[in-house]
């Protein structure tokens, strides 16, 4: 990525109300390397390898798995979110067992890592020399060069054409079309990348941030390289998943915008990293 300035935030008036996506405003930025694709199963399975490390979900016992991908025997099984209960709490659910006990990563080599919290995600940077994005590098990146437009690609509906993106299609949270070929993960190079060469900013996976979140942030953010607030409760995620859909969430656009605490994991959020260039 070259040093540049771009506008961040939404130009397109979907904004998500209460997720800050506006006031729209000039960044500037130095330049940075990140990476084309997520980091998937192989990556993370060298890492581990190499570490021994143990993920927050293997910590906790457990983590969250969408109710259509559960692998687990009845006793695994939690229980749902009140809001959410498409949402399981499934025990023995982790990286390498993203349905639950009964699963596992064969086939998954180039699929995204998932059931990685923030925290883990550091420990992955710390290991590989590399830190995540902060959400003005990832929104640059992930605009691929069409400033004000409202996915990675253009202004063009994501089923224009051809499906351009990993989401949910049919009636969320029950009947999947699999319109686009994929319930859960797609291989993380599916799709065209963008005009900067990402694959699959928007749709497949949440990606985790540097930033602390609030929703008030673009009202007061420096102009140069910034970094997020000081403080907060949930770090930022970015670009939506396989189960965004337009009557529900809608947050598969460059500027949308939401968060988790720093030690949640799930079924549908990995991370990419980033380096400065020297
Ligand atoms: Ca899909
Ligand atoms: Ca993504
Ligand atoms: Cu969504």
């Amino acid at each position: 990525m070259p040093a540049g300035t771009f506008t961040m935030g939404d130009s397109s008036g979907d904004e998500n109300p209460g997720d800050g996506e506006t006031p729209r405003h000039e960044v500037t930025l130095d330049a940075f390397e990140i990476d084309a694709t997520t980091v998937t199963t192989a990556d993370f399975a060298r890492f581990v390898q190499d570490t021994g490390y143990r993920t927050e979900a293997e910590t906790f016992g457990f983590s969250a798995v969408f109710h259509l991908a559960v692998a687990a025997d009845p006793a695994d099984i939690m229980g749902q979110a009140d809001a959410t209960p498409w949402w399981f709490g499934v025990q023995g659910a982790d990286w390498a067992h993203p349905g639950g006990p009964r699963s596992d990563v064969d086939g998954l080599a180039d699929h995204p890592v998932t059931h990685v919290s923030w925290n883990d995600a550091q420990a992955y940077c710390d290991w590989a020399g590399r830190r995540l994005p902060t959400e003005a590098e990832w929104e640059y990146a992930a605009r691929g060069g069409l400033d004000g437009a409202k996915y990675p690609w253009g202004d063009a509906e994501v089923d224009e054409g051809g499906w351009r993106a990993n989401i949910w299609q049919g009636v969320f949270p029950r009947d999947n079309t699999l319109e686009d070929g994929w319930l859960t993960t797609a291989p993380v190079r599916t799709f065209e990348p963008n005009g900067y060469g990402l694959w699959q900013p928007v749709g497949n996976v949440w990606e985790w941030c540097q930033d602390w979140f609030h929703p008030g942030y673009y009202r007061s953010s420096p102009g140069d390289n910034p970094s997020g607030p000081g403080a907060g409760t949930g770090r930022i995620l970015r670009g939506g998943s396989y189960l965004c859909h337009i009557s529900y969430c809608n947050r598969y656009r460059s500027s949308a915008r939401s968060s988790n605490t720093p030690d949640s994991s799930m079924g549908n959020a990995g991370f990419r990293t980033v380096a400065a260039r020297s």
